[in-house]
């Protein structure tokens, strides 16, 4: 088995196994009253949702897997990632959490804390450019849904791991970028304009890929392919261009 397809949720691996074939294979169990209050706002429960459901479970890839299984099983409507995930998600608490009652709040409506999560399971890391970063994975994850469930899972510890950063000397990310734009002694945090603007520019080597992210070094076993890493960029460049 190579790390790729090892799951990396802590606890039994069996109740994610039909995820972690899809390539869904980061898992963490939260109790849903010990969220902090800005995480659970996001959520925007109601009454009814807040005395149905126990648990949150947040679901993400890391590596190629995911990207593999979409390929695998086509890309179908306007938003092919969410619609796999989605069916990926109904197949599975169909499955081996049959009979429990469950709500899919992550894809949705709602913009839910993704990276706040993240941080709780120990999955994200403050990166100077803005995406997280874990010591094993580098920034080759992303979070693909957020379930509310009734379930008994066991829950998941934190996954302690440091910084990748904090020993990283010579923060090849930073002298990557063209823009300017990574926080840094000299820019404090990272400056999303400035990043935008450049990106937006029509000789800009940045729409389908970040220079930054692409220089680090952690994690490289489990870099996307320059496919992926070309669908994420274009996508994110139609939304900055509708909205930025
Ligand atoms: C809006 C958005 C964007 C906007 C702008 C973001 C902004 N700062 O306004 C645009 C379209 C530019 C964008 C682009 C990208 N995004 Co985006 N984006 C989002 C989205 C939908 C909402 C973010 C938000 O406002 N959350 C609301 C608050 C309440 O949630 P939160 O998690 O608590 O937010 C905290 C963090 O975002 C954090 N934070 C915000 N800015 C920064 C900066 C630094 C340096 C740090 C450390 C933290 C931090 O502070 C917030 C409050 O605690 C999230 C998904 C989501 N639902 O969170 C993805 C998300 C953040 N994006 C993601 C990614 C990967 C990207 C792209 C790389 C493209 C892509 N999809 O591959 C690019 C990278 C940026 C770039 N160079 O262009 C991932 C990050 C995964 C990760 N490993 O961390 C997310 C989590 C989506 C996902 N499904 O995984 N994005
Ligand atoms: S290159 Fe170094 S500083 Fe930059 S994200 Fe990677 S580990 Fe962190
Ligand atoms: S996308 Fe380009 S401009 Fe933006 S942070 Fe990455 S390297 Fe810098």
């Amino acid at each position: 088995m190579n790390s790729e397809s090892q799951p990396s949720s802590i606890g039994p691996a069996t109740p994610f196994a039909d995820l972690d074939a899809q390539g869904l294979n980061l898992h963490a169990v939260f109790a849903l009253d010990t969220l902090p209050d800005e995480v659970r706002e996001t959520l925007a429960l109601g009454d009814a949702e807040r005395t149905r459901y126990r648990q949150l479970i947040l679901v993400g890839h890391r590596g190629r897997r995911f990207w593999t299984a979409l390929q695998e099983r086509g890309m179908h409507g306007a938003h092919p990632m969410d619609q796999f995930v989605t069916e990926c998600i109904a197949a599975w608490m169909d499955g081996p959490l049959h009979g429990h009652a469950w709500h899919q709040v992550f894809p949705g409506q709602q913009t839910v804390g993704l990276q706040s999560l993240g941080r709780l399971a120990g999955w994200h890391h403050p990166s100077p450019f803005w995406v997280g970063v874990q010591q094993d994975w580098g920034s080759w994850f992303a979070y693909r849904a957020v379930v509310l469930a009734d379930t008994d899972l066991p829950l998941t510890p934190r996954l302690e791991s440091p910084s990748p950063c904090d020993s990283c000397r010579d923060k090849p990310c930073i002298q990557a970028c063209p823009a300017g734009a990574l926080a840094s002694e000299l820019t404090g945090a990272w400056q999303l304009r400035t990043c935008l603007d450049y990106r937006k520019q029509s000789n800009s080597t940045c729409q389908d890929r970040c220079l930054a992210r692409n220089a680090c070094p952690v994690g490289a076993a489990h870099r996307y392919d320059d496919a992926q890493i070309s669908y994420h960029y274009l996508h994110s460049m139609q939304a900055i261009r509708s909205y930025y």
